[in-house]
């Protein structure tokens, strides 16, 4: 069973207290290890029973998002093994720490890593633009600003959540100069903007990025202007699943993030739209920056082949064919 931290956890996600895709993959993570030091399971197929069941509270926790997906199945994947062949409840637990600790190091690594290597990208005297709050995209203009680079920023805010204030404040905060902007702003600014720079809930393997509804707007308007597009995703931010033709499920959130609750019977017989997600292809972005280098959209694929060891006929490690395995 699922202890009330592993509730309130998996809640925190829903409702977005925990939010931003790498985020919300190191959470997941944390979810498995604290399943493992709470467990009092003593034989492996009641430790396994419950590691399953806490697995899949948190995997229905938001839909779009393949951290999430990439972080739980790695672990499971590690711990389903050793239960195959045979470990005892102990080496079980001690297996999802393990792993859970190894994503979250990985992961955090890899943001360093893009930081370097995105920071670069970076001149004096840019304006960059970017969308929603994406951890790896701040803290990539973090580093640049830390190596003494002389740029501006000029941030969305975001609707209906307003994550681009949370942006505005993080940049503001390390001495970046930053504009916050209404959303519908951006093409009147893109002409000013040297460079975009946003983040990533999932790189597909044709190279589209799905990022917070909004994106691929400014994508457009940056074509449009002759502006570059710079992703930063960390390479568990790509879906295996896409490689085999599986569709990126866009999560639909509620209309009162959009018009408040009392508000809505007013406006008479609309329907509100809440889309949380859009889809950004490969043609409107000019390169993706990850932990192994900066790689154009298209070579998304190889990535994915690398980290995930698609093979024909092997056993795949995303969330649709975990969810088919068989125990
Ligand atoms: C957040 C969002 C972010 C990506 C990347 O959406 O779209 O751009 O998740 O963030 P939400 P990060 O607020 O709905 O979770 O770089 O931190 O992973």
């Amino acid at each position: 069973m699922a202890s009330d931290e592993i509730i309130r956890l998996a809640e925190d996600i829903r409702s977005m207290r925990i939010r931003g895709a790498a985020e919300i993959g190191r959470a997941a993570a944390s979810g498995l290890k604290s399943y493992a030091l709470g467990s009092r399971s003593s034989d492996a197929p009641s430790y396994m029973e419950g590691f399953d069941e806490v697995y899949r509270l948190l995997m229905n926790t938001r839909p779009t998002a393949v951290s999430l997906a990439n972080a739980l199945n790695y672990i499971r994947h590690r711990v389903l093994g050793a239960y195959r062949d045979g470990a005892p409840t102990e080496v079980l637990r001690q297996t999802t720490i393990d792993a859970s600790d190894a994503f979250l190091k990985s992961s955090l690594e890899a943001v360093k890593r893009i930081s370097e290597i995105g920071s670069k990208r970076i001149r004096n005297g840019d304006l960059i633009m970017t969308h929603c709050n994406s951890s790896v995209a701040i803290s990539t203009l973090i580093e640049a600003k830390r190596q003494g680079k002389d740029f501006s920023v000029i941030a969305t805010e975001t609707r209906p959540r307003y994550q681009g204030r949370m942006t505005a404040k993080a940049l503001s905060a390390a001495g970046i100069p930053v504009t916050l902007i209404v959303d519908s702003a951006a093409r009147y600014f893109m002409p000013k903007v040297d460079k975009v720079v946003v983040g990533s809930d999932v790189v597909t393997a044709n190279g589209a990025v799905v990022n917070k509804i909004g994106t691929s707007q400014i994508a457009l308007a940056a074509k449009e202007a002759r502006v570059r597009v710079y992703v930063c995703a960390e390479t568990y931010k790509f879906s295996p699943s896409t490689m085999l033709g599986e569709l990126v499920e866009i999560e639909e959130r509620p209309p009162t993030e959009v018009v408040p609750e009392g508000e809505i019977a007013a406006l008479g017989n609309v329907k509100i739209a809440n889309p949380a997600f859009d889809i950004t292809p490969a043609e409107m972005i000019d390169a993706i920056i990850t932990e192994r280098g900066v790689i154009p959209p298209q070579a998304a694929i190889l990535i994915l082949m690398e980290e995930f060891g698609y093979r024909i006929g092997e056993e795949q490690t995303g969330r649709v064919f975990v969810e088919e395995e068989e125990r």
